[in-house]
């Protein structure tokens, strides 16, 4: 009698609190976090912003300035105040901090504490306090209630990456995509700590980077894209500027050109890459495997050189993607000959070989990864000569998959990828033999044959893309499909504030 007179006024107290805060989850498990991390703690107290409120960065360190410019705007526009940074020699009493100390979680890896006066986000490198910062983003709603402070629910948050490399693909070959686009789909990545973004520069229908020693690819072979829009290319310029941008979101840009199969933008540009040494005509629609450049051909090899040799110098990554798909009409022997030869190459210029899991049929050299897309054999037979894998398996992480019968947009040859599809699978159980050791990481890429400007490329990024990010993040003992169509259903509101064009999958019970 005596508990039950005590417990009802508790239990009013509590309803009517909850009331007032439908919004900000108190208890930090509680958070709709994707990637989930590795730990989460609750401490049930809150940390209030306010205009007093400083994100303060460890000096000296390069990068931390900027991110916490970035996180003071975030929660400035949140919250409508107005934050300010500064540089910190040690750790304040109060406000938000980040620094970068050895937390033993990898350089990706973070520790976030969240108390009622300090947040601290120590990351393994500046990564690491870009995840952290990502992480506590999304413990804040999109936007504050009006007149309400904005409070962050503590705890702490130990956190690190299953996978070292998490990307995405963007086929600006068959339709082009701005340098503006392209930046869009970078910040796409950032948010779900994705850190790679494969950027597939040249195929059949496009040439997309300008070669200053072979001008005509971007002159002719970059004139028109599928369907004979006007296409479009970018300048060197252009290009270092999407992957400084990339790098200040600690993502790497991966950059590929697709040979020997799927180049007859190039082949439409000189003549003398063609066995005949006549030019083909431009091709503007979206048949796969007919073209090959002439392996046997000495202008073939310098035509590489310089092609690789212009763009390492453009790229820091240590990747160069040969592409080597498809390549239907090139003998098999001229193909594993001219593979080995462009794998030389790629290594004089000092980057990393990767390329489709087709290259397996030649020999590869030490680095080299074997992106599965296709095909088991390739892929296990690349793994029996040393390389990584890659995983991009069509029927589960293609981008440009629909995602059932009635989507309008996007090919179906690989099945529909719905997004539940697209969640529940284990990149170490794709490839009998190929276990996690042997896999870099994941990416999901997205072929433009039907994707013709950013709003279409939203919708069949979204709401796929932060599944993938989870796969590439977060170990499988913590994912599951029940809990996480929750936590991506919240983020619904994040996308519409983005202005994001998503996929209103009915498998997802939306919040909004
Ligand atoms: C296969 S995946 C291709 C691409 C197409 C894609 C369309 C791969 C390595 N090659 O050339 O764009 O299918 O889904």
């Amino acid at each position: 009698m005596h508990t039950i007179v005590k417990f009802i006024p508790l239990a009013l107290t509590l309803l009517i609190l909850s009331a007032c805060t439908p919004e900000q989850p108190a208890d930090l498990t509680q958070a709709s976090f994707i990637p989930q991390p590795v730990n989460v703690i609750y401490t049930g107290d809150a940390f209030k912003v306010s205009s007093s409120t400083v994100v303060y960065y460890q000096s000296g360190v390069e990068g931390l300035q900027n991110i916490a410019s970035f996180m003071a705007e975030q929660l400035g526009s949140i919250s409508g105040l107005t934050i300010n940074t500064q540089a910190a020699e040690s750790e304040p009493a109060r406000g938000i901090c980040l620094e970068v100390s050895n937390t033993g979680a990898g350089p990706e890896g973070y520790e976030m504490v969240i108390g009622n006066k300090l947040i601290t986000i120590k990351g393994g490198s500046p990564a690491g306090c870009f995840y952290g910062a990502q992480t506590l983003l999304q413990a804040v709603p999109v936007k504050a209630d009006a007149g309400e402070a904005l409070t962050i629910a503590t705890g702490t948050v130990s956190d690190y990456p299953e996978y070292a490399y998490r990307g995405a693909m963007l086929d600006v070959a068959r339709h082009f995509f701005s340098v503006e686009d392209v930046k869009r789909v970078i910040d796409f990545l950032a948010m779900y700590k994705m850190n790679t973004l494969h950027l597939h520069l040249s195929d059949d229908q496009g040439w997309r980077i300008e070669i200053k020693s072979w001008p005509m690819l971007t002159e002719i072979g970059g004139s028109t894209e599928v369907g004979g829009g006007e296409g479009g290319f970018y300048t060197q310029e252009q290009y270092a500027d999407i992957v400084k941008y990339a790098q200040g979101k600690y993502i790497t840009i991966v950059p590929e050109i697709d040979m020997p199969g799927h180049t007859n933008a190039a082949l439409a540009s000189y003549a003398e890459l063609n066995c005949d040494g006549k030019a083909t005509e431009l091709y503007t629609g979206i048949e796969v495997g007919f073209s090959t450049l002439c392996t046997d051909k000495e202008i073939t090899c310098q035509f590489v050189d310089d092609v690789v040799r212009e763009l390492a110098a453009l790229t820091p990554g240590p990747w160069f993607h040969i592409g080597g798909d498809e390549s239907h009409v090139t003998a098999h022997d001229d193909y594993v000959y001219f593979i080995e030869r462009v794998q030389d190459i790629v290594l004089k210029y000092g980057k990393k070989v990767i390329g489709w899991d087709e290259i397996a049929n030649a020999s590869l050299v030490n680095g080299a990864a074997v992106q599965f897309w296709a095909n088991v054999e390739n892929t296990t037979m690349g793994v029996a000569k040393g390389a990584r894998v890659l995983m991009s398996p069509a029927a589960r992480a293609y981008l440009d998959m629909q995602y059932d019968s009635t989507t309008h947009l996007g090919l179906n040859w690989a099945g529909y990828i719905e997004v539940d599809h697209a969640y529940t699978w284990d990149p170490a159980n794709m490839v009998e033999g190929v276990t996690k050791e042997n896999i870099l990481g994941v990416e999901a890429p997205l072929w433009t044959e039907t994707i013709t400007n950013i709003d279409e490329l939203e919708y069949m990024v979204f709401p796929r893309l932060p599944g993938y990010a989870e796969i590439g993040w977060t170990t499988p003992a913590l994912r599951d499909w029940e809990t996480y169509k929750l936590r991506l259903a919240d983020h619904g509101k994040r996308f519409e504030n983005l202005e994001i064009d998503f996929y209103r999958s009915p498998l997802v019970p939306w919040t909004d």
